[in-house]
């Protein structure tokens, strides 16, 4: 298991490195190019730029979170070769400095949902929540939302210039049910998988969230049968998987500590997102800090599926609220994730020195 955090690069964080390095146990950044939109190659030269910056800090970049999928892969249309070409250079580009995973996503439009990054917590912290009432409105509605309450950050996935064309997206989807998304995941996978075990990298796709259709968009990537549709469509060991442990538990009916044993012992588990949800009404949620008592989700638990089943990928904390006062890009601010990263670091080296 090594130990990472997420940061978005010097010119779209104030998060900076030297913070990063002084947590305790954090090896690894995980890194992007923030900046180049979904269906264009990577260059070389900014991987190394990259590279550089984060290892004169003492991290390493082992990880990108995310290589894009481009919209019209996920749609099926006939220029999707031509980006699946890109996205295959993309993959080479990163191998050559050193990269061994990639995370990605295949959702249609929206990356991920939360109705409200800004819900304030008792203790006077904020995070972010889901309610179902609160998507029961125009895409665009969504969308200005978010917009208006994200600090003036462009979050990931969330890129303005596309989703300014959010009506158009939507039509372009229109013909796409998940027979066809699933189909069109095919495609894409079997083009990409030779080039990875070629190079040595591991796509590691993060399941849906939340894990169940919204807006009437398809999803594919929702429980444990599709997790298993996705290891065995393309079998090899470079076709794996992100376990958000949030996103999977935001399906009451996962059974998320099933999923992670099984999935780890089957060696798909190339990186793991560690959040806690805890549930208000129904499966509505908000992010609560990672400590187990705080939300519904039994933290030792998971990290306990993950070290029984010799997990040896990456890690890192996922969201965390904002406490302290800070201010940030919701999800990503510096204190809850470095108290994240302690907290699953005390449980790993308990689970390490009870055996
Ligand atoms: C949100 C993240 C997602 C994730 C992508 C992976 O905070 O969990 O944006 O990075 O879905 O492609």
């Amino acid at each position: 298991m090594e130990m990472t955090f997420r940061w978005y690069g010097s010119d779209s964080e104030k998060i900076t490195l030297e913070q990063v390095k002084q947590i305790p146990g954090a090896k690894g950044i995980v890194g992007t190019l923030f900046d180049i939109p979904a269906g264009e190659v990577w260059p070389k030269d900014k991987i190394k730029e990259l590279k550089e910056e984060i290892e004169a800090a003492g991290l390493t970049l082992k990880v990108i979170e995310s290589v894009n999928v481009h919209d019209d892969i996920k749609i099926g249309l006939p220029s999707r070769d031509k980006y699946i070409e890109n996205y295959k250079a993309t993959i080479r580009n990163l191998a050559e400095y050193g990269i061994e995973v990639i995370c990605y996503n295949f959702m249609p439009i929206f990356d991920w949902i939360k109705t409200d990054l800004n819900y304030k917590l008792p203790d006077g912290s904020y995070t972010l929540a889901f309610e179902e009432a609160g998507i029961d409105k125009e895409p665009e509605e969504i969308v200005k939302e978010v917009e208006a309450s994200s600090g003036g950050y462009t979050l990931p996935g969330w890129e303005p210039e596309r989703l300014e064309h959010v009506k158009y997206l939507f039509e372009s989807y229109k013909d796409v049910n998940e027979e066809v998304l699933r189909a069109n995941f095919e495609y894409f996978l079997k083009a990409i998988i030779p080039t990875c075990e070629e190079v040595g990298m591991k796509m590691a796709v993060h399941p849906d969230d939340p894990p169940y259709s919204i807006f009437n968009l398809p999803r594919v990537v929702k429980n444990r049968e599709d997790l298993n549709w996705l290891c065995s469509v393309v079998d090899s060991p470079a076709n794996g998987i992100t376990l958000c442990t949030g996103s999977i538990a935001e399906d009451p009916t996962n059974d998320v500590y099933e999923i992670i044993s099984e999935f780890t012992k089957r060696d798909r588990i190339h990186f793991a997102h560690v959040r806690n949800i805890c549930f208000t009404e129904g499966r509505d949620f908000y992010e609560s800090a990672h400590l187990s008592t705080e939300g519904s989700l039994d933290m030792y638990r998971i990290m306990k599926a993950l070290y029984d089943n010799g997990f040896d990928g990456y890690i890192r904390p996922d969201h965390g609220r904002m406490i302290w006062g800070e201010t940030g890009r919701p999800g990503y601010g510096l204190y809850d994730r470095a108290l994240g990263i302690t907290y699953l670091n005390g449980l790993w080296e308990a689970l390490n020195k009870s055996c």
